[in-house]
């Protein structure tokens, strides 16, 4: 049932990346991050946290963190909290030190897909 559920979640998400690419840059905004783009950590984020400008379909948005490996690592979205539609967050599995490419997407309250990329470091241990 949830395997279905996210299925259509994905197939729907894929249907919307076809039909309104060239929407794809203006809609939903990340205003906040956590890490924040650039920043270099000293210890590995617990979560990967997004605020966006506007209401977004948590159930139909995804974020995955590239490492130094290369391969993406999908993670679970967790709801934000009730009452901050606005918001999307990730716990993350501890991450080794290196650079790290978060890739967003999302659908907006307003039925378009935005998706974007900010970068960490976790800088070595000392
Ligand atoms: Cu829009």
């Amino acid at each position: 049932m949830l395997l279905r559920r996210a299925l259509a979640a994905g197939l729907v998400l894929a249907a919307l990346a076809i039909w309104f690419p060239r929407l794809a840059d203006a809609h939903a905004l990340v205003l906040e991050s956590s890490p924040r783009a650039d920043e270099v950590l000293r210890a590995a984020p617990a979560r990967i946290f997004l605020r966006f400008n506007s209401r977004i379909e948590q159930a139909l948005s995804g974020i995955t963190v590239t490492g130094p490996g290369g391969r993406p690592i999908p993670l679970p979205v967790v709801g934000a909290p009730e009452g901050a539609p606005n918001e999307l967050s990730a716990p993350v599995p501890t991450l080794p030190p290196g650079r790290y490419l978060v890739r967003w997407k999302v659908l907006s309250a307003d039925g378009h897909v935005t998706q974007g990329a900010l970068r960490f470091t976790v800088a070595p241990g000392p």
